[in-house]
């Protein structure tokens, strides 16, 4: 076996469900050889569920990216959780240096269960040093509106606008996850600079999503890296995240995760 390499640049989620440890699923699942850089680790409080968020000192980031790029190389790779200005500039210039064939950005800006957003100087670094280099970004419609500086989204035009203003900080693809905006549908949006494709789909009735926006850019970097065209990369990511919040389940009455394996298992 030649496995293609995909790295993954993000958070650990001791619970399993989501940064790390979903895109690491999801490689397996997609069939490629799962890498990791961990840039901060999450741990939650068993009572109330809050989170503790400890980033992973600077120095150690880069020997773990250096053991992969060069050590090892990387058919693709992708950023989740980066939790300081520091960490995403730092991690900016590894990546620019390294010059990954192809790169996924999910611009984590909050983990669902917490109130608390990530800082607002995090969008500017990241719209300067990851956008620019970026494949693929992924935000959902709240990061979409950092991104883009826009105040509400009440239509697919201003979904559009978002998707225009955002491939202008750099990023050669937008996909925008809106599933929170029209109360009838789930609608994806991938643009590429040129054409706009909509997905327009049933909304699935789950509260257990843990894990389904890491899971969807970690599915893109994994089909980028076997071959695919980033609009292919980005329906099969649509069909495997739906399939698994279809079975998605409950790990205790605070958080549950999407079922990796739905897709693979037909269901
Ligand atoms: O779902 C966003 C997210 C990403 N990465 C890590 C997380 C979370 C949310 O809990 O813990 C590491």
């Amino acid at each position: 076996m030649n496995p293609k390499r995909v790295l993954t640049i993000a958070g650990s989620d001791c619970s399993g469900g989501a940064g790390i440890q979903a895109d690491l699923k999801t490689f397996q699942e997609r069939d490629v050889y799962g890498m990791s850089v961990v840039t901060v680790l999450v741990a939650m409080n068993p009572k109330d569920w809050n989170h503790v968020v400890v980033p992973v000192d600077t120095q150690m980031i880069k020997t773990q990216f250096e053991t992969i790029l060069p050590g090892i190389g990387a058919d693709a790779a992708k950023t989740g959780m980066l939790p300081t200005v520091e960490i995403i500039e730092f991690v900016g210039a590894l990546l620019a240096k390294a010059k990954v064939k192809h790169l996924v950005i999910d611009p984590v800006m909050v983990c669902k269960g917490t109130s608390q957003p990530l800082f607002p100087e995090n969008t500017t670094a990241m719209i300067r040093h990851l956008l620019p280099i970026a494949e693929v970004v992924t935000p959902n419609s709240f990061e979409a509106l950092q991104l883009s500086g826009m105040d509400d989204f009440s239509s697919e035009a201003d979904l559009l606008e978002a998707a225009k203003r955002i491939h202008a900080h750099g990023v050669k693809n937008v996909v925008i996850k809106a599933a929170r905006i029209f109360d009838d549908k789930a609608v994806d949006l991938f643009f590429d600079g040129k054409n706009a494709t909509w997905l327009r789909q049933s909304k699935i009735a789950t509260k257990w999503t843990h894990g389904a926006g890491c899971s969807f850019s970690a599915c893109i970097a994994a089909e980028l890296g076997k071959g695919a065209t980033p609009e292919e990369a980005f329906k099969t990511a649509n069909a495997f995240v739906r399939a698994g919040l279809r079975e998605s389940f409950a790990l205790n009455q605070h958080v549950g995760p999407i079922y990796h394996k739905a897709l693979a298992k037909g269901l």
